[in-house]
């Protein structure tokens, strides 16, 4: 396989990262990741303390040169979690900046300072070529149990880069704008490795704000923006009143979400405001990039390939997908008839090669045949585009764009002393897409714990974004008679009660 970054090879003085006011150059970028590269073991993996720095993409090309697998951390993660990821990918050691403080389940571990100043002069050669190595391992949730490791391979990130490349008409002229986080597959891979592989520029705003991307879309410079629905939700709402905001998303020559559904609310109040539509594409960690709405260089977003705008949709599969809907039964749906629900299934180079330490997963996540089950229900439009309508699993909660099962949730909620009982649903949000609500029957009900004690507790555990936004109070969790706790009926009041409170 060629190089994963040739533009490192070059290394000019076009800006790669702008990450606030730090600026490198693909000369400055090369001789930082080059040096770190040369202080990494060639062997094992290495743990990126993934802060959304410049540090963060140093580390993370460093171990790409020096061809071992990096394991992002999200620098907000709580013990246990830590403790899981830790004992399952045993890193040699931990890449973090300099004022980083890591948490004490971190200690033993050998810790390198990335300096994206360094001033040595090491080339920036890849040591790997073998696009079966590991690339990444991304911790992602599942239905039950803690997080699994997907391992990314050289060749699912070149190969999933390159078809974004085509669809999108990306090249070493965009600059990309986004405030996602660095420790999941769309804000490293796509955010970080993509402007890179294409030796163009990426410009983080160290988180998302709806100033920052009026400041660096359009006249700041950005061409493109990429986030998730949230983002877009909270830029949608601030458009009425941010004329500069109007101007740069209508500047911007693409606008494009992942991660979620952007409901067809959104894309309309994006396009009423600025004549832009939103460009939707779909992804996942396992899988890298399916599906996407293309442009050609002549056409600008606001004119997807195709038939036109269509909200809802997420496009065609991209270049080397192949993609299948596949009912119940396990029978393939033969023509695309716009109606017909079946479980997406795919197969291409953009693929995973396995969960690390869990051939049990593996194997239960790929058919027979070698098609990868995706657990995302939708149908085919006639012309082949895809739709998504739902998830298998209700037990998968997707919030703010990240995926979070609510079985971790329900485990670590048990470890609270104040609760017997647990359940963990997804209400629908109009920001986050769905709210993480917890159904908690208390240990002592005169005395239950507070919503605010268990959403801190959650977030010491597990991460932030996994805390319940919601607690409800229970005597007992609703069972049927083999004592599994029925989901569907606390989803279901739920709604109920929301659909009085938004009547009331
Ligand atoms: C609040 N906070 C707390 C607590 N309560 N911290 C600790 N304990 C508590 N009890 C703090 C948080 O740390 C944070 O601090 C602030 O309050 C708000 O946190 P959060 O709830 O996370 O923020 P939000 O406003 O709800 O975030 C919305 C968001 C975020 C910015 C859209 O959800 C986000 O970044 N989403 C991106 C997800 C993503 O990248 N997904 C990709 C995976 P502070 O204010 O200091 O921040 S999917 C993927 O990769 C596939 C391949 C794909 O298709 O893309
Ligand atoms: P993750 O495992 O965190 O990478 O999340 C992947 C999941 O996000 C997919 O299986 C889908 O359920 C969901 N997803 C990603 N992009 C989209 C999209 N454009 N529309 C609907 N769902 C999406």
């Amino acid at each position: 396989m060629s190089a994963l970054f040739p533009a490192l090879r070059a290394a000019t003085d076009r800006p790669a990262l702008r990450f606030g006011a730090q600026t490198l150059t693909y000369e400055g970028l090369a001789r930082a990741a080059g040096t770190l590269a040369s202080r990494l073991p060639r062997t094992g993996r290495v743990a990126v303390w993934a802060t959304p720095t410049a540090e963060t993409a140093v580390a993370v090309v460093a171990a790409l040169l020096a061809g071992v697998p990096a394991v992002p951390l999200n620098p907000r993660i709580g013990s246990g979690e830590l403790h899981h990821i830790l004992g399952d990918s045993r890193p040699a050691l931990v890449l973090a900046g300099a004022g980083d403080e890591l948490p004490r389940e971190m200690a033993d571990l050998t810790r390198i300072d990335v300096d994206v100043r360094a001033p040595g002069g090491r080339q920036a050669q890849e040591a790997v070529t073998d696009p079966e190595a590991a690339a990444l391992i991304v911790y992602t949730s599942g239905t039950t149990g803690p997080p699994k490791g997907a391992v990314l391979s050289r060749r699912a990130v070149a190969a999933s880069l390159d078809a974004l490349a085509t669809a999108w008409a990306w090249t070493r002229d965009d600059v990309l704008v986004h405030g996602l986080p660095l420790f999941h597959v769309h804000g490293l891979v796509l955010g970080v490795l993509g402007p890179l592989r294409r030796g163009g520029e990426v410009r983080h705003l160290g988180g998302f704000s709806v100033e920052g991307v009026a400041k660096e879309l359009g006249e700041g410079g950005g061409t493109m923006l990429f986030g998730v629905p949230t983002m877009y939700h909270r830029l949608a709402e601030a458009l009425p009143h941010e004329p500069a905001l109007v101007r740069a998303l209508t500047a911007a020559r693409l606008l494009v979400s992942g991660s979620a559904a952007l409901p067809v609310h959104d894309h309309e109040r994006i396009t009423a405001a600025t004549g832009r539509t939103v460009i939707e594409r779909y992804g996942m960690t396992e899988t890298l990039m399916l599906c996407s709405l293309g442009v050609t260089p002549q056409t600008p977003a606001s004119v997807p390939v195709g038939s036109g705008p269509r909200p809802g949709s997420v496009g065609l599969p991209l270049d080397g997908v192949e993609l299948r809907l596949v009912e119940e039964d396990g029978s393939v749906l033969p023509e695309p008839d716009g109606e017909t629900v079946g479980e997406i299934q795919v197969r291409g180079p953009n693929l995973f090669t396995a969960y690390l330490n869990r051939p049990d997963a593996t194997a239960a996540a790929f058919t027979p045949d070698g098609w990868f089950r995706t657990g995302d229900m939708a149908v085919r439009e006639p012309d082949g585009y895809v739709r998504i309508v739902g998830r298998k699993a209700t037990d998968l909660i997707k919030s703010g764009g990240y995926k979070i099962g609510a079985g971790e949730i329900e485990n670590a909620l048990l470890e609270h002393p104040g609760v017997r009982e647990a359940a963990v649903t997804g209400a629908p949000d109009a920001d986050l897409g769905e709210r993480i609500v917890a159904w908690v029957v208390p240990a002592d009900p005169a005395d239950p714990p507070s919503a605010e004690a268990l959403a801190g507790h959650v977030s010491a555990l597990l991460a932030p974004h996994k805390r319940p936004r919601e607690v409800r109070y229970l005597e007992a969790l609703p069972r049927n008679d083999m004592g599994k706790i029925l989901k569907k009926a606390l989803g279901e009041q739920a709604l109920r009660e929301q659909a009085l409170r938004d009547r009331g």
